[in-house]
Formats: structure tokens, C-alpha cells, sequence
């Protein structure tokens, strides 16, 4: 009998990626998708045919109870969030919401609907905010520095809560930031990628950025949704880093992406204060040690690759008459 998986957040970037690890494991996948006006499965269309959506949302108790119930799954995925930092000093509240309490409604769910179910959790870097250790492992205090960050501490902490209350194979995997050419337009990575293809072809002139100085811990998300299979392999749940263990700034992504392309950044790269944050999370880098060796993970793509691949599928989409959705 194979294995059943319930993702939420089936229609973004990870989701997306584990859906086909999932499938290419022999499961039978189901993911959880809300009801808006105007559907987008951009990034599942290829394997519609292969899982099965039901309808849900994270702001919905009684929903997320109806589709445990009718999918029975082995292995909950919980990636729905309100992701994009900067939306969450504006929308402070959804974000916490989703984001947050959500977290709390799919726990509770999974309790009364089946306690045998195993959880993971997508926690994220941006808990350790303004950083208390270099690197920052799975014992490094958090300092969250939005909303956003804030929302993801109660989605971590809630999860060890439900793990120890409850005794629930809960799990929290704390991911870096991880890219793909499926990443969303507004974040930094693929605002640059795209942009950059753009230029190249001369279908603009320029690229307006905000703070060009932060440093992040980029990988691949690929290669990132391999650990949150294998979190959720282990006898015991756990917290676990994912990360590269290198870090780069804005401004040496930038410089590789122009380079790739045959173009001098200085030349397009104009700063605006739109895209500054009220509060800015300066440094991250992850150790991923434990998970290297608990899991046997470890990255295989390298930021120059990531951001080469990533500006390789723009330029083909452009060239094929696309545009990002
Ligand atoms: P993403 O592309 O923004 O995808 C977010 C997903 O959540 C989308 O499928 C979205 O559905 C869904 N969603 C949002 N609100 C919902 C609601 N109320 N009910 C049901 N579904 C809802 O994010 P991602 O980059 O794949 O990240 C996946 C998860 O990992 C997120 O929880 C994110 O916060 C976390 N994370 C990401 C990173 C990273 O670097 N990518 C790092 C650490 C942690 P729609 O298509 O309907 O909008
Ligand atoms: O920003 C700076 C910005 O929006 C990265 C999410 O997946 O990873 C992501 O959060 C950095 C920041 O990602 C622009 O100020 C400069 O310092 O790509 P980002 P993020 O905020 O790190 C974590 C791990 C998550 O969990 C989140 O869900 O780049 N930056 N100029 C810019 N950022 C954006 N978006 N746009 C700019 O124009």
C-alpha cells in the first residue's frame, strides 16, 4: 500500500517541489488548496493529473478537519503561509493569522482527526532575526524582526507544544532561504533573475532595489524539500537546520547575476527606498550539521548555479513570450 501525504500550500514554490518528490517516492499526494477568483496552478499544472486537490484553508477549522478526513494521510506537510516579509508589516494581522494560528488549527485537526499522523512544520530563519549566534543552529535563542517572524516563533513553538503534549510526531524543519526559477517575482532572488533576463533582452532598463547589504543563506528549494522528506523518516520528531552554511549579500548576488549575462550592475541597479523594511535582518547563515548528520542531508546546488539556473529558465521563458505569473 503506498503512502498518502497531505501538503498545504500545494500551489507555491516548495510545494510544488514536493509534491514531485512525494510522487517520485510512490506516494499518493493530496494538497490543500484555497478558493480564490482566479485560479493559479501554474506550478502544479504539469502534475495535476497525477495528485489530488482539496479544497481548504488555513483560516478554516472545519475545513482542514474535512480534508484530513478524506484523504487519511500517513504525513502532513504544512508549507501554507503568508510568506512575503514585507506584506506582513501591512498585513500584519492575516499574516498572523495564516501564518500563526494556523498552525494551531491543522495540530488540533490532526489530534482528533488521527494522532498517528506525522507533522512537519515549515519554520523559517527569519526567527532568528537580529541574530544572537554565528552560525545559528537549532539551539540559537530567536529575535524575530516582523511580523512575519513573529508568526513563524508561534508556529515553531506550538509545534514542540503539540509534540510534547500530546506526544504527535511533530516536526519542525527551521529552512533558510531556498530559490528555484519557481520562486515567487517579489523576492529578492528572482526580482533580480528576472529583471536581469529583461535587460538582457532589452525589454527594460533598469532594476530598483532596496537594501542591497543584507546577507542571506541561499540554497536551493530542490534540494530543500529532500529534508523535509527525510524529517519525517526518523523514528523521533525533532527540530532541524536546513541551510547552506554560506552566506552573500545583495549586492554579490547582483554582481552574479549581471556578470552571467555580460553586463556591469552599477550600470542598471538603482536603490529605492519602497523596497526597504521598517526592521531588516542583517545577517543569516545556517549550520546544518545536525542534519547533515541525523538526515544525511546536504545541499547540492551552489548559490552561482542556483542563480545561473534560475537566469537560464528566465530568459528562455521570456524568449518563449512568457511572463512571470
Ligand atoms: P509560497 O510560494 O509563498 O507558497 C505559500 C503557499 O501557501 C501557497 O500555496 C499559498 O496558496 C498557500 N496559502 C497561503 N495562505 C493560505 C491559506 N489561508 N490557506 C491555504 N493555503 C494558503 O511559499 P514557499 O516559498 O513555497 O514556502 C513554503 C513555506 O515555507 C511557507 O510556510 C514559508 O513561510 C516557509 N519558508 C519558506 C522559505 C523560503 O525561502 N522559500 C524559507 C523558510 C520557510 P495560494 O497559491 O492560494 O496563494
Ligand atoms: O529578501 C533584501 C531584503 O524578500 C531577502 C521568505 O521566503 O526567506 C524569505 O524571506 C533580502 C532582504 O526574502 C529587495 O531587504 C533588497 O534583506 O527575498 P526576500 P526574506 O525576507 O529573506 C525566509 C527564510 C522566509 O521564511 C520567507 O518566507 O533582500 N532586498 N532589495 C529585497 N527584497 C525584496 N523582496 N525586494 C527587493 O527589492
Amino acid at each position: 500500500m503506498s503512502k498518502r501525504a497531505l501538503i498545504t500550500g500545494i500551489t507555491g514554490q516548495d510545494g510544488s517541489y514536493l509534491a514531485e518528490f512525494l510522487l517520485s517516492q510512490g506516494y499518493e499526494v493530496f494538497g490543500l488548496v484555497r478558493r480564490t477568483s482566479t485560479v493559479n496552478f501554474s506550478r502544479i499544472e504539469h502534475i495535476q493529473d497525477q495528485i489530488r486537490l482539496i479544497p481548504g484553508d488555513m483560516l478554516d477549522q472545519t475545513s482542514l478537519q474535512l480534508a484530513l478526513a478524506e484523504c487519511q494521510p500517513h504525513e502532513v506537510y504544512n508549507l501554507a503561509a503568508q510568506s512575503f516579509v514585507q506584506t506582513s508589516w501591512t498585513q500584519p494581522v492575516f499574516t498572523g493569522d495564516v501564518t500563526a494560528l494556523g498552525v494551531t488549527r491543522l495540530l488540533d485537526a490532526i489530534r482528533h482527526v488521527d494522532p498517528d499522523i506525522r507533522f512537519y512544520q515549515a519554520s523559517s530563519s527569519e526567527m532568528f532575526g537580529k541574530v544572537r549566534e554565528v552560525p545559528q543552529r537549532e539551539t540559537t535563542p530567536f529575535y524575530p524582526r516582523s511580523p512575519y517572524g513573529v508568526a513563524k516563533v508561534y508556529g515553531h513553538w506550538i509545534t514542540v507544544n503539540y509534540r510534547e503534549s500530546y506526544d504527535l510526531h511533530a516536526t519542525s524543519g527551521i529552512l533558510f532561504n531556498h530559490e528555484s526559477p519557481r520562486r515567487g517575482i517579489e523576492f529578492v532572488t528572482r526580482k533580480v533573475t528576472y529583471n536581469v533576463a529583461k535587460i538582457k533582452l532589452g525589454l527594460a532598463k533598469e532594476l530598483r532595489l532596496g537594501n542591497l547589504d543584507s546577507r542571506r543563506d541561499w540554497g536551493f528549494a530542490g534540494d530543500y524539500v529532500r529534508a523535509m522528506w527525510l524529517m519525517l523518516q526518523q523514528d523521533t520528531p525533532d527540530d532541524f537546520v536546513v541551510a547552506t552554511g554560506e552566506t552573500h549579500s545583495v549586492e554579490e548576488l547582483v554582481t552574479v547575476a549581471f556578470d552571467y549575462v555580460g553586463l556591469d550592475w552599477h550600470e542598471y541597479v538603482v536603490q529605492d527606498p519602497r523596497f526597504m523594511r521598517p526592521a531588516e535582518v542583517d545577517l543569516l547563515v545556517g549550520d546544518p550539521s545536525k542534519a547533515g548528520q541525523v538526515l544525511g542531508w546536504e545541499p547540492r546546488v551552489t548559490f552561482k548555479q542556483l542563480i545561473q539556473m534560475m537566469i537560464d529558465e528566465d530568459l528562455r521563458l521570456l524568449e518563449s513570450g512568457g511572463k512571470a505569473s
